[in-house]
């Protein structure tokens, strides 16, 4: 059978996402813009498009009039080979009154949904994490080993393994063990590769590995249904361990670039990352695109600017400003004599006409993007914010918390949220 008839994905499109607020203040996590032109939902949906899978659930529950918007207009199908993207948000019934208590309880109440369509296999991905992947492999190997359930397995140096699910593995990668994100050093020390597995590894950093579940997980289609005929609500804490021992647990062991962005801190990092010279993701790669929404936006333009490792999204507008190790998304402007010192700018919505402009002006209102003779760094700025002349942000020796104008410091990071109005003169 072919891979399009055999496997339905799901994608977790998160809870309240409360670890990335203020940028999930209006819009649900999936619908998050990422590296200048795309949205996080955009990674998970274009892997499962690359690996031939094009019918895809986004569960989701908080905010969603943007992921509507933005799944409604990037994925279409042709009408013949039977493809979609879903979105599931949470919907009250006869039985529940109550949004999704967690992972496994999203999925269970959505299993309905999903009988409708004919498949042999579910494959669970979280909405929140940068990587490439080629589902194809991790499935074949599902099947070839017989497997009830696949986890996507990383290897990851002892140092980095907090807040993942670790697991132990025989040499024919089957879990015997699974340990939902332990905090106790003895406990992850028991649970490092076997020597054997260590040496096959193709990095290796001289520090031992532990094999971290990515929330990627193959569930043979009546596994997953008995295995959530109960009131579980977590696949990490509950779900998964409930299995060992009485089904089938096989690790497929993943190498590449894996990052979860499920904090402000880690968007901000991976995010910069991507104006590296060579960047640990590659958005180039012509073997597995990454799709998003057409905008057709014009190309950018920069007068005379002083750019370095800088990533620019269409139709931006950039004037005798010096930019340093920043991501600016579409429909940035940033006005004369402006410094931006690592800086993630998520661009605007729209243009302003200049009669809208103007009258703004009139009332006192700045133009959406950065003014003139500006100093911001180590800072995100959300869509449409509008920023003044002679404005200088950074949240260097300051304690998280919030700010004056809306702004809010979290995880050492400065957030301009989005449509927020920063006066001329601000200092922070
Ligand atoms: P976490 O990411 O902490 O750990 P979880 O909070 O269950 O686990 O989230 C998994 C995914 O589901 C995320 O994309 C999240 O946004 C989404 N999600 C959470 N609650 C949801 C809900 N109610 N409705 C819809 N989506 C929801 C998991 C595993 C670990 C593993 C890490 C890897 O439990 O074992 O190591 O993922 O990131
Ligand atoms: P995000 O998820 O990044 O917060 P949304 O998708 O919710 O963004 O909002 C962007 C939408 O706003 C787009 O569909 C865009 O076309 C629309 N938009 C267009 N013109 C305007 C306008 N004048 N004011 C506000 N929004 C606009």
């Amino acid at each position: 059978m072919s891979m399009q008839k055999q496997v339905l994905a799901v994608v977790m499109g998160g809870g309240r996402g409360t670890r990335l607020y203020p940028l999930t203040a209006e819009r649900c996590k999936p619908a998050v813009p990422l590296a200048g032109k795309y949205r996080l939902v955009d990674i998970p949906i274009s892997n499962c498009i690359n690996s031939e899978i094009n019918r895809i659930f986004l569960l989701t529950q908080f905010h969603t009039a943007s992921l509507h918007r933005h799944t409604q207009n990037t994925y279409h199908f042709d009408p013949f080979g039977g493809g979609f993207v879903d979105i599931l948000s949470a919907e009250q019934t006869e039985k529940n009154a109550n949004w999704y208590q967690g992972t496994a309880d999203a999925v269970r109440r959505n299993l309905q949904h999903f009988r409708s369509f004919p498949h042999d296999l579910v494959l669970i991905l979280s909405g929140d994490q940068l990587y490439r992947m080629d589902f194809r492999k991790i499935i074949a190997d599902h099947i070839a080993s017989k497997a009830d359930v696949s986890l996507a397995a990383i290897p990851f140096p002892v140092s980095k393994v907090e807040g993942l699910g670790l697991m132990q593995v025989n040499d024919d990668l089957s879990i015997n063990r699974f340990v939902e994100k332990p905090k106790d050093p003895a406990v992850i020390d028991s649970l490092t590769l076997s020597p054997k597995l260590e040496a096959g590894l193709h990095s290796s950093s001289g520090e031992k590995h532990c094999l971290a579940s990515m929330g990627i997980y193959v569930f043979n289609r009546q596994v997953l249904a008995d295995a959530l005929d109960n009131n579980m609500t977590d696949f990490g804490k509950e779900v998964i361990p409930s299995l060992l021992g009485n089904k089938r647990l096989f690790a497929h062991i993943f190498e590449g670039y894996w990052e979860d962005i499920g904090t402000v801190k880690a968007f901000f990092d991976t995010n910069l990352a991507l104006s590296d010279p060579l960047p640990p993701f590659n958005f180039f790669d012509p073997t597995a695109p990454i799709y998003t929404q057409d905008r057709y936006l014009p190309a950018s333009k920069l007068n005379k600017c002083d750019i370095d490792h800088v990533v620019i999204g269409d139709g931006s507008i950039i004037t005798d400003s010096k930019l340093t190790r920043c991501v600016l998304g579409i429909r940035s402007f940033v006005g004369e004599n402006t410094h931006l010192s690592n800086v993630v700018m998520m661009g605007a919505d729209y243009y302003e006409t200049p009669e809208q402009q103007a009258d703004n002006a009139a009332k006192g209102i700045f133009s959406i993007g950065v003014g003139a003779n500006c100093y911001i760094e180590h800072t995100i700025i959300d869509k449409n914010a509008r920023i003044g002349d002679n404005v200088k942000l950074s949240p260097k020796d300051k304690p998280d918390g919030d700010y004056a104008h809306g702004i809010i410091i979290r995880d050492g990071v400065l957030v301009v949220p989005k449509g927020v109005i920063v006066p001329s003169g601000t200092v922070l």
